[in-house]
């Protein structure tokens, strides 16, 4: 019959950022409790992987980002007993379960690093990037080379016991790994096969393709990422997730999606070829990267058209990707490419992309109920390192207030991170007890975009995203079918997907139909008549009753159902 697609194709994964998620303990911290005791929500919602954010010991200086500990738990989470009994009760509700993996670089608190940092002839001094860098006219310190960092400065700095600099991508409490050290590219191996041994069942490798440096030399000169010709996807990094494909993964019914930094449609090909010889998935930053210049800071008017022509270049282009509008470092999709005078209808509009295209579909804890960007109004409230580093920078530039604001609010990562709303009660049922105060601050909108209200409304978000979900499953083309577009224009989009028909079974196809904007639009005449000539059809989901028009942000999918498909 049909051709079955792996499971990591088939199903919905849903991405947990655990500091955020549930606090079972009420130390105002989520944690590995908190989401057991969660577990049946994800069922009800239907989706069958989870991708759990860092749990990993750290000193949380990027929120688990920078692991110090990568065998244990971080305890502000709980237990390796406790994580042992989330995958026993996952696997009992048929959830998969996915760790992040982050190599690209450890915390400065790792023992690897403390040990790298005492001594030239430190037996772990090779497992990072340590360089003598030059000496200016006044005697200061000069990096070895002129590259930035991620979160702004440059990416090197100075130690004196050793009076030599290390390399770090990130924030300096993120020292970078040196993979040409087989060492650590063994170390790693071990990592991956303690976790897929305990039960994992794969993982979210953070910034993968950074992972191999070709040169020190100096970059090009650029507003952000000076240097990174030299890093990103290097013909090293597919050499290593080769080899890893090859002594651990493969042997593990599991699978990988890397973060991939800058990537082409050429670059994930290349990436993710099929026969699994790399990565099975990426996540990349084309489509996020449609509302601003040069870097996510200088956010420009949002465009659906924008945004629509990379999703559908993407899903020309490459076989199988990530379907994805949030995680933990976007700010919220309904207050980004939404519309502010119909947010549920823009909200639905979007979840009726992100389930109806080709790839796997993630969703960010709280997507589901149309969480919001964080409407905070002092710097106090933010918590993230990249936030706050960026606030400082602008002062030093001398913005005002009202403007660093606006950019915080526009883009920060924390809009993603305040704790998920599940009920009306204070803290919004993240804490259970009323008293405790959340890590970083609950949003003021709880008391309607919240699990339990939504749960209890026939229209809401929540409900629709259940109904899109369950449409999914059950409809194999949206899953494994082929992706065609109808038509194009500013706001209105029509695309089909289909499977060619086996034997006596006929094709199977689904149609998509929106509009993008909010003015009432007509379905085009290309597209009525290719609906117009279907002798049966259904319609599978609609945003608003009526599907003989385009109301703003209205959104259908029709099925052909003729000769009971
Ligand atoms: O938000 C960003 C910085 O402006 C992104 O560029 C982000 O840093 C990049 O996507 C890499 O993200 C991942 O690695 C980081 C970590 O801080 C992010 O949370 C993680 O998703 C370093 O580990
Ligand atoms: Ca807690």
């Amino acid at each position: 019959m049909m051709k079955s697609v792996p499971w990591w194709q088939s199903r919905i994964a849903y991405q947990i950022y655990p500091r955020s998620f549930c606090d079972s303990n009420n130390d105002g911290i989520g944690d590995l409790r908190g989401i057991i005791s969660k577990l049946d929500y994800f069922v009800e919602l239907g989706v069958g992987i989870l991708w759990l954010s860092p749990v990993y010991r750290s000193p949380n200086f990027d929120n688990g980002y920078d692991i110090s500990g990568y065998r244990e738990i971080n305890p502000e989470y709980g237990t390796m007993e406790d994580m042992k009994e989330l995958l026993t009760e996952a696997k009992k509700r048929n959830l998969k379960l996915i760790m992040d993996l982050v190599i690209n670089h450890t915390s400065d608190e790792h023992p690897w690093f403390v040990e790298s940092k005492k001594s030239k002839d430190n037996p772990y001094r090779s497992f990072y990037y340590w360089r003598p860098g030059s000496v200016d006219k006044k005697g200061n310190p000069v990096p070895p080379n002129n590259w930035s960092s991620f979160f702004s400065g440059p990416a090197w700095e100075y130690d004196r016991t050793t009076q030599e600099f290390y390399l770090h991508l990130f924030s300096k409490k993120q020292p970078d790994l040196n993979f040409e050290n087989p060492q650590v590219l063994a170390a790693v191996k071990d990592i991956m096969t303690f976790w897929l041994d305990l039960g994992i069942d794969g993982f979210r490798c953070d910034v993968i393709n950074l992972i191999s440096k070709t040169t020190l030399a100096n970059g090009k000169k650029r507003i952000a990422l000076t240097g990174r010709e030299h890093y990103i996807t290097q013909p090293g990094c597919h050499k290593i997730l080769a080899e890893l494909r090859r002594d651990v993964l493969s042997k593990y019914d599991c699978f990988t999606v890397g973060e991939t930094v800058l990537v082409t449609t050429q670059d994930a090909q290349a990436l993710c070829p099929p026969g699994r010889k790399e990565l099975d998935m990426i996540f990349s930053f084309d489509h996020m990267d449609c509302d601003h210049i040069n870097n996510k800071w200088f956010k420009v008017p949002f465009k659906p058209y924008k945004l629509m022509n990379i999703l559908f270049k993407w899903q020309k282009e490459v076989d199988w990707n990530t379907l994805y509008f949030e995680n933990h470092d976007q700010p919220r999709s309904i207050s980004r490419f939404g519309s502010k005078k119909y947010p549920q209808q823009s909200a639905k509009l979007l979840a009726v992309i992100l389930f109806t295209l080709r790839g796997t579909p993630f969703i960010f804890e709280g997507q589901e109920l149309g969480m919001t960007n964080a409407t905070f109004n002092t710097l106090s409230d933010f918590r993230d390192t990249e936030s706050i580093t960026v606030w400082n920078l602008a002062t030093k530039l001398h913005f005002p207030r009202w403007l660093k604001m606006k950019l915080l609010r526009a883009t920060s990562r924390d809009n993603a991170r305040t704790p998920m709303q599940w009920n009306t009660q204070d803290n919004a049922g993240f804490s259970f007890d009323t008293k405790t105060v959340p890590w970083i601050p609950v949003q003021s909108n709880y008391k309607e975009i919240n699990v339990e209200t939504e749960q209890n409304q026939k229209d809401s978000l929540l409900n629709w995203y259940k109904e899109l979900i369950t449409i999914r499953k059950r409809t194999p083309e949206l899953t494994g079918g082929s992706f065609s577009v109808i038509y194009q224009d500013k706001e209105v989009y029509a695309y089909k997907r289909s499977l060619p028909g086996v034997g006596k079974f006929p094709d199977r196809e689904t149609y998509v139909v929106l509009n993008f904007g909010g003015k009432k639009r007509q379905i085009p005449q290309e597209v009525t008549a290719i609906l117009d000539a279907l002798p049966e059809k259904t319609v599978l989901a609609s945003v608003y009753d009526d599907t003989t028009c385009l109301p703003p942000y209205g959104a259908f999918i029709v099925k052909n159902t003729d000769k009971n498909l």
